[in-house]
């Protein structure tokens, strides 16, 4: 047996409280190196008097990759405390003991030890992982403000364009875009079924994308006023739509009060610990020149002069920014953060701003945009979720760019689903693309087929799924700028095929929401010479089932007991599915 491949840690994503005194343990090895893992657990008070190494538990082997085997249990305790220990045998025939002290012989030496056992000394149920209910019912909409709808030209900047007239629009152009723009198509959001909006950022700022604030205490004036955000708030609440804002929090805008205060007074502004200044003088920057590199004495986000980098260690940029965390909470009633380059700030503020927003609203959401694996950030005092495209890249890498096999798509979904808690993967937020990436249809050289089946694959995991503006009518656009073109209302230019195939999709992942956050996820066949693969989603009330086909050869799937949910590009002939290239079928199994 491969020891040396034997992995688990307690207290975390190994071994967590999943709900009230319910644990989850897991195990890792190498792949088809162990026959079987049994735990072996008890009351740590209770080793010898209850000598429970005699009554092993099995566990389930419920993932395996291109390296490793991923065994699960899940178990309660009495008295909310436990040791644990695993008794592994390998293939080879080999017994041994896995515990605190490390891997040693499986014999009463070993197991009459109470040291060598694992231990969650005590269930706290303020120290479990929470993540809220309502997230992982909702199916995600991201409006780009600036982009959605022009409602009121009265608000409109100087040098608007008239909506749409661009095909490929610059970093500078505003086309008049505001929110009751986003108003007067509320009841177009609740046609196509979506029940939570992400905003991009709102509040007052110099750029068409609002990434460099001016005032987090004011809505844009462009995109309207406080008392229009309100009632646009209230009319979504109103149709079961929660609300999204981003706090772009790591920096601030070159024009902001701040900022300003910085270049004129430089070492005298009271401002000067708010940002991570260098060296003195703090040159102003040519407004015209704004998003070019160049030599700055001061942190920004990226190269970027007109972001200066916030001081989150600064005890003053804290009590600021959680002021204007809970203003628009308090006074807005809004559900959720996401967090703007969330890991670049760092974890004492974001643990303070847990604090603050949860204190609020228990059943608040926080959403960390991080393009990685993100570990330390969702141990339930930081985040909930993160914007999820280490895992979507993986889907994309298969589904569009074809530029991985089948096997590698599981491989690299379960090392994902592996770095976090059950709990945790209920709530990620799945974004296939976004105002930061070209768009779907783009990546899919404009193949609508492939755009669904994506769309499709990503709806049916782990997850709430994010749809970016536009893509349910089939918008394109290379990556930012050109992702942030205007919205297509002209329905003669919307694909209203593709919109038709979203709606169902929207209603089958709201519909069968426990079984799609909750349930098992099974590969049952990957096939890497047909490009295709079959898996499964899973509960004990029920089961759905997915085959997806990018091969040439036609996958055939036996429907027998099964009713089909969804297909694309499949024929049904004598109970069987014939499922042809980038086609799929969802069927649901017959109780
Ligand atoms: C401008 C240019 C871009 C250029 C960018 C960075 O338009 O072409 O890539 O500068 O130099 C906002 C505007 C952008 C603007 C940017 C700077 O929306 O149009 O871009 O300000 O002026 C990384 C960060 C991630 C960040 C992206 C942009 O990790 O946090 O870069 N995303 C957020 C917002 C953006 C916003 C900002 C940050 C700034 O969502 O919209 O940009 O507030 C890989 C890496 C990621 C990288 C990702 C995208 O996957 O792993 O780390 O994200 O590419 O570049
Ligand atoms: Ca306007």
């Amino acid at each position: 047996m491969e020891k040396s491949a034997v992995y688990h840690r307690p207290e975390s994503e190994y071994a967590y409280l999943y709900q009230q005194d319910s644990v989850h343990l897991r195990l890792r090895t190498k792949k088809e190196d162990v026959q079987e893992v049994a735990l072996l657990h008890g009351d740590p008070y209770l080793v010898m008097e209850d000598k429970w190494y005699q009554s092993p538990i099995k566990m389930k082997k419920i993932f395996t990759t291109d390296i490793f085997d991923y065994w699960f249990v899940e178990v309660s305790a009495a008295h909310r405390r436990l040791s644990y220990g695993f008794h592994l045998i390998g293939k080879d025939g080999e017994n041994v003991f896995y515990g605190d002290r490390g891997i040693k012989s499986f014999s009463l030496d070993t197991l009459e030890v109470n040291e060598n056992y694992f231990r969650l000394p005590y269930f706290h149920e303020s120290d479990r992982v929470k993540t809220p209910e309502w997230v992982k019912q909702t199916v995600w909409y991201q409006i780009f403000p600036e982009r959605f709808d022009n409602g009121d030209p009265s608000n409109d900047p100087t040098g608007t364009l008239p909506w749409g007239s661009k095909e490929h629009p610059d970093r500078t152009d505003f086309f008049g875009g505001d929110l009751q723009g986003v108003l007067n198509h509320l009841d177009y959001l609740v046609d196509l079924g979506i029940n939570g909006i992400y905003f991009c950022p709102i509040f007052k700022a110099y750029s068409n994308h609002k990434y460099d604030t001016i005032d987090y205490f004011e809505v844009d004036p462009h995109f309207g006023d406080k008392a229009l955000f309100k009632k646009l708030v209230e009319e979504a609440h109103k149709r079961g739509i929660r609300i999204m804002l981003d706090a772009v929090f790591n920096h601030m805008g070159y024009f902001s009060e701040q900022w300003q205060d910085v270049l004129e007074k430089q070492e005298q502004s009271a401002f000067v610990d708010w940002f991570h200044i260098r060296q003195f003088p703090v040159a102003p920057v040519d407004k015209d020149r704004m998003e070019e590199a160049e030599k700055l004495n001061y942190d920004t986000f990226s190269f970027t002069p007109s972001m200066p980098k916030l001081n989150t260690a600064n005890l003053e940029v804290q009590e600021y920014l959680l002021k204007i965390a809970a203003y628009w909470i308090e006074e807005f009633d809004i559900d959720a953060w996401r967090l703007d380059v969330a890991n670049e700030v760092d974890h004492q503020f974001w643990k303070k701003f847990y604090q603050v927003v949860t204190g609020i609203k228990e059943d608040f959401y926080i959403l960390g945009e991080i393009w990685h694996s993100s570990q330390n950030w969702l141990n339930g005092d930081e985040f909930h979720g993160v914007m999820n495209y280490a895992y979507t890249e993986t889907i994309l890498n298969f589904f569009v760019k074809n530029n991985i096999t089948v096997s590698m798509l599981s491989d690299g979904l379960i090392d994902q689903l592996m770095l976090y808690r059950q709990q945790t993967n209920e709530v990620m937020f799945n974004v296939l693309d976004s105002h930061d990436t070209a768009r779907l249809l783009t990546v899919a050289k404009e193949d609508k087929d492939v755009a669904k089946m994506t769309l499709a694959f990503t709806f049916l995991q782990h997850g709430s799924p994010c749809l970016y503006y536009g893509t349910e009518i089939g918008m394109t656009g290379e990556n930012d700028p050109d992702c942030r073109k205007c919205m297509i209302w002209d329905k003669e230019k919307q694909e209203l095929d593709l919109l038709y195939f979203v709606k169902k999709l929207i209603t089958l992942r709201k519909y069968f929401h426990p079984v799609l956050s909750y349930g098992e996820l099974i590969f049952e066949e990957l096939d890497d010479e047909n490009k295709c693969l079959h898996f499964s989603r899973k509960t004990d009330e029920e089961q759905l089932n997915a085959w997806f086909n990018k091969g040439e050869e036609i996958q055939t799937a036996e429907l027998f007991n099964q009713e089909v949910l969804m297909s694309l590009n499949t024929e049904i002939v004598e109970g069987k599915a014939q499922i042809a290239q980038n086609g799929f079928i969802i069927t649901k199994v017959s109780q």
